[in-house]
């Protein structure tokens, strides 16, 4: 028996499949993780258990995580990548900014991805300028043509990354462009994979690719709705456009909505922070407030 580290690189069906070194082990989680709610995720860095020559092994602990995506279930995950289409589906940025409110409220950096350049290039450039002025790393490109990949496979590095977005956006179609190769799937899995088979229609496997540059890419399926998890109150500070005019305001406690003196407000009339950010921050900060008004 050798004792290793190595990354989950995927879920599947209870198997993980544990990538250490260049060889990725196929391995069983030992039950007391699973009575301790302590499951290992796509992107757990563990200890594991292999006898030499062997692909298999058993997962012994986890370690700590930096931080944890709920939906898809991924740890440790160094930015997730937002991704809209500037057409084909009409892009709804209210759901956009909900998803880059919640990743700041997590502390989980954002990438803004415009997609589909290639159907309105025009289109695309606006929204990635909008999002870069917001403060966000954002770019256009296209997993048709291919415009624009390789600077978002530069920007995307060593990292761990998730893709996030409404359905139809070009998720999975950038992350088969962007991952260099397949996940390499230990032999054992053949003979599993008739169980592994069945265990796709319940369970929902999510992969880490590798990236160019060292990284690795997680795709998701498109999101449904989801509810914000935090005070009203602490909103405003998910916008990094605000924090950078927040000190212009009169009140240190302002919430850049019936303030008087407010930068931010001002910063909106004169088109220098977007009013359509600032129109998605009021009705957050409106249903935010509805669900605090019910709790009482
Ligand atoms: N014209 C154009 N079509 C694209 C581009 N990227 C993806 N598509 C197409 O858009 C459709 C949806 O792409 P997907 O990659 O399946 O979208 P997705 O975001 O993974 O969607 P869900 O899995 O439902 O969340 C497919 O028909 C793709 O071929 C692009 O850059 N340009
Ligand atoms: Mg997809
Ligand atoms: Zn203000």
């Amino acid at each position: 028996m050798k004792e290793a580290t190595g990354i989950v690189v995927s879920v599947v069906a209870g198997y993980y499949f544990v990538e250490h070194g260049d060889k990725v082990y196929l391995c069983r989680g030992r039950g007391r993780l699973r009575r301790a709610g302590a499951s290992p995720l796509a992107g757990d860095i563990v200890r594991f258990n292999f006898d030499k020559g062997a692909e298999t092994g058993v997962i012994e602990a986890v370690e700590p995580r930096r931080n944890q995506l709920q939906r898809p279930a991924v740890a440790n995950v160094d930015a997730v990548v937002v991704v809209l289409a500037p057409r084909s589906p009409q892009p709804d940025l209210y759901t956009a900014d909900k998803l880059l409110a919640h990743l700041s409220f997590q502390g989980i950096p954002a990438v803004v991805c415009v997609n589909k350049s290639d159907l309105d290039p025009g289109g695309a450039a606006r929204y990635a300028e909008l999002y870069r002025k917001a403060g966000y790393p954002a770019l256009s490109c296209s997993a048709e043509t291919g415009q624009g990949l390789e600077q978002l496979s530069a920007l995307l590095g060593a990292r761990t990354v998730v893709l996030a977005g409404q359905s139809g956006v070009g998720k999975s179609k950038i992350t088969s462009a962007l991952a260099v190769g397949e996940l390499a799937v230990p032999l054992q899995v053949g003979q599993l994979s008739a169980k592994i088979e069945r265990g796709r229609q319940t369970t929902r496997q999510v992969s880490l690719l590798p990236l160019a540059g060292g990284g690795k890419i997680a795709d998701t399926p498109g999101f449904s709705v989801f509810e914000l998890d935090m005070d009203s109150r602490e909103l405003h500070r998910m916008y990094p456009e605000f924090l950078r005019h927040a000190a212009g305001c009169k009140f240190s406690s302002c919430l850049h909505i019936h303030e008087p003196d407010c930068a931010v407000k001002e910063y909106v009339r004169l088109g220098e922070i977007a009013p359509g950010r600032y129109n998605n921050y009021l009705r957050i900060y409106q249903e935010l407030r509805e669900r605090e008004a019910q709790r009482y």
